[in-house]
């Protein structure tokens, strides 16, 4: 019999994509702007390859006014038009968010896709979104970010919905469009507050015991911290949000004392607050913790920044008095003995621990446990440090 023929599945093309840059600033900070945007850039093209496209190139514009119409100068438009034709690239990548007046525009010039960090960000957690509340929650974020930019493309919506009778008397398919999304939006907050329900009755239970909450920066380390403790299994890799949902674990001591550890999604510079605030019932988690680990990545070159993006996103998401931190520098295992001494000099109530060798994780489950000893009763007693819902930013 003759055998088959063997056909090779050829994979999709990954998409090609020019990143776009732009430095303002000062001319006496040109320097300190250079590096930011430099790393910026990196994060940028770390995105975009967790999206799965691959980066072709890069254009920046070092000073400049912002253009109203088109982010870029008519000059740099053009430079960039070549430049994307010159890779074969696709799709243009901002770092800066731009108004949907800016990516229409864009698009048209350069008669390619346009996006800004933000719509990458949504499209990789809408990518990496496994169960119902991770989805119903990203599914928010895109249709709140949309909104402001729907130019009549929401036709499948509108059938949905039934199409004839949809349409009031002298309303514009535009204004058809955005009643529908917010339909649509409106009935996603309510499941979602349905699921919210689910969780704080699972909370109202679990109020008795002492909670810790990981934090940080996205790839800083968390979930391999979790699991380190807790030897839980959660997904870990090298790429950017790994972890979209919140998971639970108990670590008991050999007294028997009980600590109830969370690992949460990851943050970063320039989260969308469209995400933030969808992913509200997911950080509400970290807000009535009785202690937060901040994790980051000590050997990374731009951690300092990291540590004020996570306080960012905590001040959005906290209210005073904020839970009591523990600072904990991670993947101390790639940092010299003088680098680490630095660190213990400039933050001396650190730990400092490697999640993957294994160090320093005896020092921080003491140090949770002896906090767990000495906090006083609070039994049944409501913690007042969460905001109960983030509106979006307009
Ligand atoms: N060298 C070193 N690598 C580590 C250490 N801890 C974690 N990593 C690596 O860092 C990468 C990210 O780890 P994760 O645990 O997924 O990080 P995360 O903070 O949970 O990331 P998100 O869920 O994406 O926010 C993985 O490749 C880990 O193997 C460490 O102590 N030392
Ligand atoms: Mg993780």
């Amino acid at each position: 019999m003759k055998a088959k023929p063997y056909i090779v599945p050829r994979p999709p093309r990954q998409e090609r994509a020019v990143l776009v840059g732009h430095a303002r600033g000062a001319r006496t900070k040109r320097e300190a702007e250079r590096e930011h945007l430099e790393r910026s850039l990196e994060e940028l093209s770390l995105l975009a390859d967790t999206a799965g496209a691959r980066v072709a190139d890069v254009l920046v514009q070092r000073r400049g006014a912002i253009h109203p119409a088109t982010f870029l100068g008519k000059g740099k438009v053009a430079e960039l038009k070549l430049l994307a034709e010159s890779r074969d690239a696709e799709l243009v990548i901002f770092d800066d968010d731009l108004s949907p007046a800016q990516v229409k525009n864009l698009e048209k010039t350069l008669q390619r896709k346009v996006i800004d960090r933000s719509e990458l960000i949504l499209d990789i957690f809408a990518r990496r979104a496994r169960t119902r509340e991770s989805r119903l929650q990203v599914e928010l974020a895109q249709l709140e970010y949309t909104l402001p930019r729907l130019t009549g493309m929401w036709k499948h919506l509108e059938r949905q919905a039934g199409g004839i009778g949809t349409r009031g008397p002298g309303e514009t398919q535009l204004e058809t469009d955005r009643r529908l999304v917010r339909e649509k939006i409106a009935r996603l907050k309510r499941e979602l507050e349905g699921v919210e329900r689910e969780r704080e009755t699972q909370r109202a239970r679990r109020r008795r015991e002492f909670r810790a909450v990981i934090v940080g920066y996205t790839n800083a380390g968390k979930s391999t911290l979790f699991n380190a403790l807790t030897r839980a299994g959660v997904f870990v890799e090298d790429r950017l949000f790994a972890t979209l949902d919140s998971t639970t674990r108990q670590l008991v001591s050999p007294e028997r004392d009980v600590v109830l550890l969370t690992d949460t999604v990851g943050f970063i510079r320039k989260l969308p607050h469209h995400l933030v605030a969808s992913f509200h019932s997911t950080l509400v988690e970290a807000i009535e913790a009785d202690v937060l680990l901040h994790v980051t990545d000590a050997s990374d070159p731009d951690f300092r920044r990291h540590l004020t993006a996570v306080d960012q996103v905590l001040d959005d998401i906290l209210i005073e008095p904020r839970p009591p931190r523990m600072m904990v520098f991670n993947k101390a295992d790639r940092l010299s003995p003088d680098d680490e001494a630095a660190l213990r000099v400039e933050f001396p109530d650190c730990l400092v621990a490697s999640a993957l060798k294994g160090s320093g994780l005896d020092r921080l489950r003491e140090e949770l446990f002896r906090r767990a000893a000495t906090r006083g009763s609070r039994t049944g007693e409501p913690r007042a440090h969460a905001r109960s819902h983030v509106e979006p930013r307009a």
